[in-house]
């Protein structure tokens, strides 16, 4: 009985992709993949965005707009413009299924990110980050934060 158990435990927790990322965790994952100071972005407001925006939860889906646009993954990235939902019209500019925003391998959410604030609106292309991280004292986000890679960044 305990050795089923533990088969059970173990056939749960692999079938497990999507998760919710520590803050610190995240930052570290940001930072190792070259987020802090791309483009001038700070850490911190990565940190505050994806607070404000997913709650640091990789699964996350939202939608606006009679759900016409969705928003996936822990950057919430915006069906219409980046991704491909299979549903209706997607510019789709990262060229990536939106769901693949929703498990734990964040290298392609990150180069989407990325790609996102090359564009003229930079963060503000994000609501979330406007009305809830720019212009405010963010420096709490990742001062606490230890990392192991990089760490000269
Ligand atoms: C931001 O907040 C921190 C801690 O609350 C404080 O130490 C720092 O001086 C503040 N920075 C500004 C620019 O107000
Ligand atoms: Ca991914």
């Amino acid at each position: 009985m305990k050795a089923l158990t533990l088969i059970l435990l173990i056939f749960f927790t692999a079938g497990r992709e999507a998760k919710i990322f520590g803050r610190c965790q995240l930052a570290s994952v940001l930072k190792s993949n070259g987020m802090d100071g791309y483009r001038g972005i700070h850490l911190d407001d990565w940190i505050c965005l994806v607070h404000h925006g997913s709650g640091f939860d990789s699964e996350l889906v939202t939608s606006r707009k009679n759900r016409k646009i969705q928003f996936f993954g822990i950057f919430q990235i915006d069906s219409h413009w980046w991704c491909d939902r299979k549903q209706g019209y997607s510019a789709n500019l990262c060229k990536r299924p939106c769901s693949a925003f929703l498990d734990d391998d964040l290298r392609d959410d990150i180069a989407c990110a990325k790609k996102i604030v090359l564009g003229r609106q930079k963060m503000n292309a994000w609501d979330n980050w406007q009305i809830n991280c720019k212009g405010k004292n963010i420096s709490e986000w990742t001062s606490n934060c230890k990392f192991d890679f990089y760490d000269s960044g």
